[in-house]
């Protein structure tokens, strides 16, 4: 595995000597001050396969920019691109995938090992807290999708949501007078309906007798499932929401999960989460 970048070689190392471990993960490191012209050309990538002893056309190159995804293809190798920002998909055609996050990296896709740390369809992560009042939505979750989502503001989570991509994820939610249930959710621009503004969805999966808007809802986010996706019908959309239903349902009584059940941040009635 090689680090190219269009950095200079001392930049990038003293970039990575934040991060523990990131150094020994990289058996070659290639900056563009050691070849003759940095990315879109070629140069950086086929010294970093030169160096690693590898074909250019047995390289996989993963890009965040447009001028990098050029340079991987004019050395030969197959490109998966994730683009930096969102919504701008379409200037990385010439990547052989483009997506959303690196969540979403499948290396048995290129004849790479598969990452072993996705657990029965779900992807563990550090919990993560987001709470407020339950506000209105667009209006459309139980009348076009038969399903409600108890949408939070997005106002005060720039910071979390800018850490976590957009995506299906799953955990616990907390409602001050009702109790702990399981949940799964959307964050994002819901592709299918191409929203202006990005939205926090959360399915509670529990038949209410009622609504609860403005009541208090804290949730704990312990994993992720699949990128956000467009769909060809309504009818598919709403089958796939189900499948993630079932998949948060199983996941959530593993050990691994089920203990944050009892997170104190889902008891308390607090209104903002960290
Ligand atoms: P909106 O667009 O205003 O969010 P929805 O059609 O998505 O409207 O309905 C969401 C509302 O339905 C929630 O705010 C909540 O008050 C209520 N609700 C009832 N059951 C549930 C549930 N199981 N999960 C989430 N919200 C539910
Ligand atoms: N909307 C999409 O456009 N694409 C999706 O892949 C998608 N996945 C969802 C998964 C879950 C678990 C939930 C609860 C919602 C999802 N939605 C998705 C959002 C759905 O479109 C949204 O809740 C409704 O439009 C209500 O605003
Ligand atoms: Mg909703």
């Amino acid at each position: 595995m090689a680090l190219a970048s269009n950095s200079h070689r001392a930049t990038i190392e003293s970039k990575i000597s934040y991060q523990h471990g990131w150094n020994e993960s990289f058996s070659v490191i290639v900056g563009s001050d050691e070849v003759r012209t940095g990315k879109p050309s070629p140069d950086i990538f086929l010294e970093a396969a030169k160096r690693l002893n590898m074909e250019p056309s047995s390289s996989l190159v993963i890009e965040d920019s447009v001028i990098g995804v050029v340079a991987g293809k004019a050395a030969g190798m197959e490109v998966v691109a994730v683009p930096s920002l969102p919504k701008q998909t379409h200037r990385y055609t010439a990547a052989d995938e483009v997506i959303n996050s690196l969540l979403d990296l499948r290396p048995e896709k290129w004849g790479l090992p598969p990452f072993q740390d996705w657990i029965e369809g779900t992807l563990p992560s550090e919990p993560w807290y987001i709470g407020g009042p339950v506000v209105k939505g667009l209006g459309r979750g139980s009348k076009v999708l038969g399903i409600p989502t108890a949408n939070l503001s997005t106002e005060g989570y720039s910071d979390v949501l800018s850490e976590h991509p957009s995506g299906v994820y799953f955990g616990w939610a907390g409602l001050s007078t009702r109790g702990v249930y399981k949940m799964v959710m959307s964050i994002g621009w819901n592709p299918y309906f191409d929203n202006a503004e990005k939205t926090i969805e959360p399915w509670l999966l529990h038949e209410f007798d009622e609504d609860f808007y403005d009541e208090e809802l804290h949730l704990v986010i312990v994993g992720y499932i699949r990128p956000e996706a467009n769909f060809p019908s309504l009818e598919t959309l709403i089958a796939k929401i189900h499948e993630d239903r079932k998949v948060a349902e199983r996941a959530l009584d593993l050990p691994l999960y089920s203990k944050y059940r009892d997170d104190p941040y889902l008891k308390i009635t607090s209104s903002k989460g960290q």
